[in-house]
């Protein structure tokens, strides 16, 4: 029995705030179509966007079915390249490592670094649905003794000081205060360990948050950091970057399909357009050794 046995998905979460309260209520809410339909696609369900450069041939296709299934599996495609992106920079791990999977959704990040490295995983979701969800899919794969999913405030996990070779945070640190958040990361990995965030910020160069930034803040009712921010949090726990990567250009073109898939469309798609363009709001990806 490893430590990991020891630690289940229904312990209570600790320290919740109001604003955490209400952050939950939102994921066990949450079914959205562009979610939940590219997931359905093989079992891998994300909450993050995608980047690279779009198939535009998906768009041609004159039956209107099909060109919805092509752009569904479109949008579906860039989205997991986003998550191989962040799992390729967790590495090299091995089966015998246990990574931690900071704000983990309906768990897909850890399915795509468990078969990537053959490593366990631990997921961490304020959501408890998202949680059961999650450790189903888990138990669907036959995986759920390597991947598991706990609902959990990431800010005070519970899970082991020093027992993680890799944790990352993909789109969900705009959920926490960053010092916090580092310090948890900074706990749970090992001298050494590597650490790994795709977020989205906003430009410290535009000044403060732009009209869009708030925008995307109430639509999802989280706050975004600046990017400098990060970097300070970093500094401060122990976080050492080692690649820091501006995806906003590769972001653009997952936005501008989705804004043409009628069936998948939440309505913040144009706010997602002008707040890339107009340089207010960058993804951005950074990696950092545990010091
Ligand atoms: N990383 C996942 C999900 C991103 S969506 C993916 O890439 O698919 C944001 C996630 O952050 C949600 O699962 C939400 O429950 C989680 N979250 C927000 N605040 C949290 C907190 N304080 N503790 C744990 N999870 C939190
Ligand atoms: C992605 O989730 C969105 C977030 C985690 C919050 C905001 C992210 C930023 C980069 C600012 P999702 O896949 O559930 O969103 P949607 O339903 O719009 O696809
Ligand atoms: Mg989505």
């Amino acid at each position: 029995m490893t430590t990991a046995d020891a630690v289940t998905t229904t312990a209570p979460v600790p320290t919740q705030s109001t604003y955490q309260n209400r952050v939950a209520d939102y994921w066990n809410a949450e079914e959205n179509p562009v979610n939940l339909e590219l997931g359905k696609l093989d079992d891998l369900y994300h909450h993050h966007y995608g980047i690279g450069d779009v198939d535009l041939a998906v768009l041609d296709y004159p039956d209107p079915v099909r060109r919805r299934d092509r752009i569904t599996a479109e949008l579906h495609r860039l989205e997991h390249a986003q998550a191989e992106l962040l799992a390729s920079r967790l590495g090299p791990l091995s089966p015998g490592d246990r990574v931690f999977d900071a704000g983990c959704g309906r768990g897909g990040g850890s399915v795509v670094a468990h078969l990537r490295y053959g490593c366990e995983a631990d997921g961490v979701t304020i959501s408890a649905k998202q949680a059961e969800f999650a450790n189903a899919q888990a138990r669907k794969r036959g995986i759920d003794d390597l991947v598991r999913y706990h609902h959990r405030n990431m800010l005070d996990t519970g899970l082991p000081s020093g027992a993680f070779a890799a944790s990352w945070n993909n789109e969900s640190t705009m959920y926490v205060e960053l010092d916090l958040l580092f310090a948890e990361h900074a706990r749970l990995l090992r001298r050494g360990g590597r650490y790994a965030v795709i977020t989205g910020c906003y430009n410290d160069t535009y000044g403060q948050a732009s009209r869009e930034v708030s925008l995307i803040n109430a639509h999802y009712i989280c706050d975004i950091h600046p990017r400098s921010a990060y970097f300070r949090a970093m500094a401060r726990n122990r976080l050492v970057p080692v690649h820091v990567e501006d995806l906003t250009a590769a972001a653009i073109p997952y936005w501008e399909l989705r804004k043409q898939a009628d069936h998948l469309v939440t309505g913040i798609e144009d706010t997602f357009l002008t707040a890339y363009r107009n340089g207010s709001f960058q993804y951005l990806l950074i990696a950092a050794d545990r010091v």
